[in-house]
């Protein structure tokens, strides 16, 4: 190279050599806005209301409506009078369906911070049905500080049935009761072992639904189009009370379509719902699907 060739090369190391040292540095001190803890988790907002001196702010986790199962909420909560967001609030919520002849709540989750952040807090909850245009859903929001009080109504909410592979599932155990089973992992399903995790929550009466503790759900990933084959090493979900969650582990051992039959067992050990599969049954009564 010649040398004006040389000295620019020079030049411009120089100057990106800066450039990458001052942006570290501001790296070190950049503080994380309200708005970007929003979109570091890909939140979509659903909602905004004001009431007295606060805006709420509702967000979903994926694109679209609210759908029948499990639907993680997030909120963020701003003191528009001091225009700072609510660091340490103490929120709760009620769900309720408005039907032509009746009222129906659903399950759902206390609400929580959202760990890493300062400004999000979330919850889920496992819509039951979809609403149309005369029976609709409503969430009742309720925020107490000092002598700060909201209760704030969001009313007429669009919960879609869902769509794509079954990722919910409502049914009548041989108990009698009816429970609710809402898949929550995988995602983002891969070749491989995958954490596969769901909640399951039973009816007490229609305003009360409480969540299931050590029953077990069995699997038996099946890929239908492929002679109905399975998978090794799975582990059956068992309740993990730390989460509330149920979790095991599902191997899939190539892409396209599985069905993941399930079979829902007591405490007692005793079916509740659910088939094993055989050759002359090819799938259970009560399953999850996902492709990918
Ligand atoms: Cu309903």
């Amino acid at each position: 190279m010649n040398l004006i060739k040389k000295y620019n090369y020079i030049f411009f190391a120089i100057i990106s050599l800066t450039v990458l040292l001052t942006s570290c540095s501001q790296d070190e001190v950049k503080v994380v806005t309200p708005a970007e803890e929003v979109t570091n988790l890909k939140l979509q907002k659903l909602q905004e209301f004001t009431r007295g001196d606060y805006t709420f702010y509702v967000y979903k986790k994926d694109t679209g409506n609210l759908v029948v199962g499990y639907n993680e909420v997030y909120i963020q909560l701003k003191n528009n009078k001091s225009g700072n967001y609510v660091e340490n609030a103490t929120l709760s919520w009620k769900p309720l369906m408005h039907m032509a002849s009746m009222s129906h709540a659903c399950p759902y989750s206390s609400i929580q911070k959202v760990s890493d952040t300062k400004t999000l807090y979330k919850g889920y909850f496992i819509f039951i049905m979809a609403s149309d245009d005369t029976e609709y859903w409503e969430i009742t929001y309720d925020y107490t500080s000092g002598n700060d009080t909201i209760v704030e109504v969001a009313s007429r909410l669009t919960v879609n049935s869902a769509t794509g592979r079954v990722r919910y599932k409502s049914f009548k155990g041989t108990d009698n009761v009816s429970y609710f089973l809402a898949m929550v992992e995988p995602a983002a399903p891969r070749v491989g072992t995958n954490d596969i995790t769901a909640y399951l929550y039973k009816k007490v009466d229609m305003l009360t639904f409480n969540p299931v503790e050590n029953y077990t759900v069995e699997i038996d990933p099946r890929m239908p189009d492929m002679d109905n084959h399975t998978s090794p090493n799975n582990v059956n979900l068992a309740y993990d009370a730390a989460s509330g969650l149920y979790k095991g582990k599902l191997n899939l051992t190539m892409t396209g379509y599985w069905q993941v039959n399930l079979i829902v067992r007591n405490a007692g050990n005793a079916i509740l719902k659910g088939d094993s599969i055989t050759a002359t049954t090819p799938a259970s009564s009560i399953y999850f699907g996902i492709e990918f």
